[in-house]
């Protein structure tokens, strides 16, 4: 294992712990909160430990149903007490970008219906200031082209996001517009003009969301509170 998958393994299996009996918990999406899911597995089967999960994609409800964990529709649990979730990037106030693995839309309903959001994440992932990894946009595919040039008019610098020869397509089946914005400036403000856009689905800018980030710092985890 080289070494950036042996600190998603720390950090994501350090989560893990953070989940208690009986609580409803967001299984986010990606590589690092997959060890995550990995280890609440285990925990279910050594300790008995008795959870409902909410998933944040297909791919995350596979991993889940394949290792026995218990899945809720989100329409079908009261709340959800703590999402585990990965992030592309965060910065010092912990605000992220998230959706470089497309599930950002259902990673933004499921956060903003937790009473806590904790995100793993290794140190590639912290950034003075958001940007450097292109912002993910979730679209329509009706009209896309005009939200595109609406995108590139404002200097977004947006490309669609393909899967070979093909357009990528969400669990929703919409398209990604990811932004190579380099830098944000004033990253409420772009996340407001963004969704204003009718064809716009949702943004991959998650701001106030997250209550912590674990940090894997060699083979140990740091905890950032916002
Ligand atoms: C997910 O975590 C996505 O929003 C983001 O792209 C991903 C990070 O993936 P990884 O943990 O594999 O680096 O929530």
């Amino acid at each position: 294992m080289d070494q950036q998958s042996y600190e998603k393994k720390i950090v994501g299996e350090k989560a893990a712990e953070y989940i208690e009996d009986g609580m409803t918990v967001g299984l986010g999406t990606g590589s690092t909160v997959a060890f995550t899911t990995k280890k609440l597995a285990e925990r279910i089967k050594t300790e008995g430990l008795s959870i409902q999960a909410v998933s944040t994609s297909h791919a995350t409800s596979e991993l889940a149903k394949s290792l026995g964990i218990p899945l809720k529709d989100l329409n079908d649990v009261k709340k959800i007490d703590l999402t585990i979730d990965g992030c592309d990037e965060f910065d010092p106030d912990l605000n992220g970008i998230k959706g470089g693995g497309g599930a950002l839309l259902f990673e933004k309903i499921v956060a903003v219906s937790s009473d806590k959001n904790i995100w793993v994440a290794d140190a590639s992932k912290s950034v003075r200031r958001l940007g450097a990894f292109p912002l993910p946009v979730e679209v329509l595919p009706f009209g896309w082209k005009h939200m595109f040039g609406a995108m590139e008019d404002k200097g977004l610098q947006p490309k669609l996001r393909m899967s070979g020869k093909d357009p990528f397509l969400t669990d929703s089946r919409n398209f990604i517009l990811d932004c190579h914005v380099k830098e944000i400036e004033d990253a409420k403000s772009l996340a407001k003009w963004l969704n204003a856009l009718p064809g716009v689905v949702e943004n991959g800018l998650f701001i106030n969301i997250a209550d912590q980030v674990l940090l894997a710092n060699n083979d140990k985890v740091d905890v950032i509170t916002r």
